[in-house]
């Protein structure tokens, strides 16, 4: 583990990127103002699943440059990038064979969006991690939600069978597909069982120098911790990640204003870096396939910042 860790352990910032079907409707369903995080939309105003994928008519990122975010990322100081492949809305910014509820077969867009990032990230020496809700899915028949609350009966399914017939195989293709993978970011271990979790077990060998976290199964601390809105007060006695968004949200919602100054950015990093943590910073991409003009500046404050004070 000590060997898998290094890289991860030298590079104290990275990029996390919020980016789905849910920044179409940006935090507004039928006219209301959706209370709390942005991909959570479709939980949060109860949308059915019909009338969510909908959406997906609208996710045209024509302007997606994936080498300007990665530049972005690297002026900053960043050192990787994680990105949703899969949130809980189940769907998958990459072409998938186990569903067609995916960017290539629902979207005008029609093309992988995760290959050209591999191939940016891999040009600028950036590494790149994916994260992936293998338990939560509020589309796939058998995925968990929060409370068990489902509200609509296509969510209703069997669990082992959803991870048997999406979890498994999209991890599979996901380390098959796009050369090194550098973490793979398990979220909300929702009615995760020790016997599911085994399941994935053989998988992360295909990628043998992953770096996975605490999230696959509750109780289980995988390689790192992953502290979220925080920073630990005095740390933690083992390797640990504070992911934080700049407003307060993960996916773009338009409205969402209440933006942390660069300088509170800062003195977050370097909060986090004094007390031997990561810091993983969110942009939540529009569905245009641009950052939010917001969020671009606040990278290249870091990125001023960082010139004038980084040693490397
Ligand atoms: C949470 C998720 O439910 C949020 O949507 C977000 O992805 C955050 C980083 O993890 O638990």
């Amino acid at each position: 583990r000590n060997a898998r860790m290094g890289w991860w352990r030298e590079a104290r910032f990275g990029m996390f990127i919020h980016w789905g079907v849910y920044s179409v409707p940006a935090g507004t369903y039928k006219g209301e103002q959706i209370g709390f995080i942005g991909e959570w939309i479709m939980h949060r105003a109860q949308i059915p699943i019909a009338e969510y994928k909908e959406y997906a008519k609208q996710f045209n990122p024509v302007k997606y440059d994936p080498e300007a975010w990665v530049r972005m990322a690297k002026d900053a100081g960043m050192k990787y990038i994680v990105i949703t492949s899969k949130h809980h809305d189940g769907f998958a910014l990459f072409d998938t064979k186990a569903s067609d509820w995916n960017v290539v077969q629902a979207s005008p867009y029609g093309k992988d969006l995760l290959k050209p990032l591999a191939e940016a990230c891999r040009k600028h020496g950036m590494k790149l991690g994916f994260y992936y809700s293998q338990a939560q899915d509020w589309t796939h028949p058998g995925g968990s939600s929060r409370d068990n609350e489902y509200w609509d009966d296509a969510q209703n399914g069997d669990m082992d069978e959803f991870i048997k017939n999406i979890s498994i195989p999209q991890i599979k293709e996901l380390f098959t597909n796009y050369g090194d993978v550098a973490v793979l970011w398990w979220d909300t271990a929702l009615r995760m069982t020790p016997e599911r979790a085994n399941l994935f077990k053989g998988l992360v060998e295909l990628q043998p120098g992953i770096i996975t976290n605490d999230r696959l199964l509750r109780g289980h601390s995988g390689d790192m911790k992953t502290p979220e809105q925080h920073v630990p007060a005095t740390g933690l006695d083992y390797d640990w990640e504070s992911c934080m968004t700049m407003n307060t949200t993960w996916g773009y919602k338009s409205y969402d204003d209440n933006w942390k100054s660069s300088e509170q950015l800062i003195r977050h990093l370097v909060d986090v870096a004094s007390k031997g943590g990561n810091y993983l910073l969110n942009v939540g991409p529009m569905s245009t396939g641009e950052f939010p003009p917001e969020s671009v500046e606040r990278l290249k404050d870091i990125g001023d910042w960082m010139e004038v004070n980084s040693s490397s």
